[in-house]
């Protein structure tokens, strides 16, 4: 088991982790939802956690059983229908909305000299960041465009370990959401999970809320 002593870095969900945009989503979803008659449930809505903008619309499509029912070009217009109305809700977005205890971690982890990535799904990560003016905080944020497979697949957390030149080991993923947890898990990781015991029972280590996540809680849990 690793030790809070070989701890190096950082690597961040941004939804539900570091803000919360899961709500704008959810909302922007739920409209989508209604807009294609598919009955929106609080299921429905767990299970989009972390999973891409187009991984979503099916699994709401297919919630529906209305998954044949669209081309591929009318998807895609659905997915960027939803992505105007979320980019919308999320323009207002200032360091007020950095979730509690956040930004205090982050800037603890900086001034400690413990280096931090972003491993989001979100293609609007870069524009959060800057909304929430901690682009400088990170060293990189994954480019999800350029994956081949996404969360729960571990390949987002390797990316986000590579752009900390750190070995797996070596690095903490902190997630909100089980889809993410599996996927620091098969990096190789040490995964740190925010919220629902039940939700997130694959984590390595658990905090109930942002708020609790400070290093030395980190290394009590894990020492
Ligand atoms: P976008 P995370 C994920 O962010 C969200 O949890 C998920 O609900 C969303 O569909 C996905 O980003 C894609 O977001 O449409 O903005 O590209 O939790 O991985 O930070
Ligand atoms: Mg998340």
């Amino acid at each position: 088991m690793t030790r809070f002593s070989d701890i190096k870095g950082f690597a961040f969900d941004l939804d539900g982790v570091i803000t919360d945009t899961a709500k704008f989503h959810t909302q922007a979803w739920h409209a989508l939802a209604d807009q294609v008659n598919v009955t929106w449930t609080p299921e429905l809505q767990e299970s989009l956690k972390g999973i891409d903008r187009m991984g979503s619309l099916e699994m709401i499509l297919k919630a529906g059983n209305k998954q044949d029912d669209y081309t591929h070009d009318e998807k895609v217009a659905l997915a960027s229908w939803k992505n105007n109305h979320y980019v919308e809700l999320i323009s207002g977005l200032t360091p007020d909305d950095i979730l509690p205890g956040m930004a205090d971690f982050i800037k603890e982890l900086n001034d400690k000299g413990y280096k931090a990535s972003v491993a989001s799904a979100s293609k609007n990560a870069p524009f959060i960041l800057d909304r929430l003016q901690l682009t400088d905080s990170f060293v990189g944020i994954v480019d999800p465009s350029t994956l081949t497979a996404n969360k729960p697949d571990p390949e987002i957390y390797v990316r986000a370990a590579e752009l900390l030149n750190l070995p797996s080991e070596q690095v903490i993923g902190l997630e909100d959401a089980a889809s993410g947890i599996q996927a620091i898990n098969g990096a190789g990781e040490v995964s740190l999970g925010i919220g629902n015991a039940e939700i997130l029972h694959d984590a390595d280590i658990r905090f109930d809320a942002t708020a609790d996540v400070t290093l030395a809680n980190i290394a009590a849990k894990l020492d």
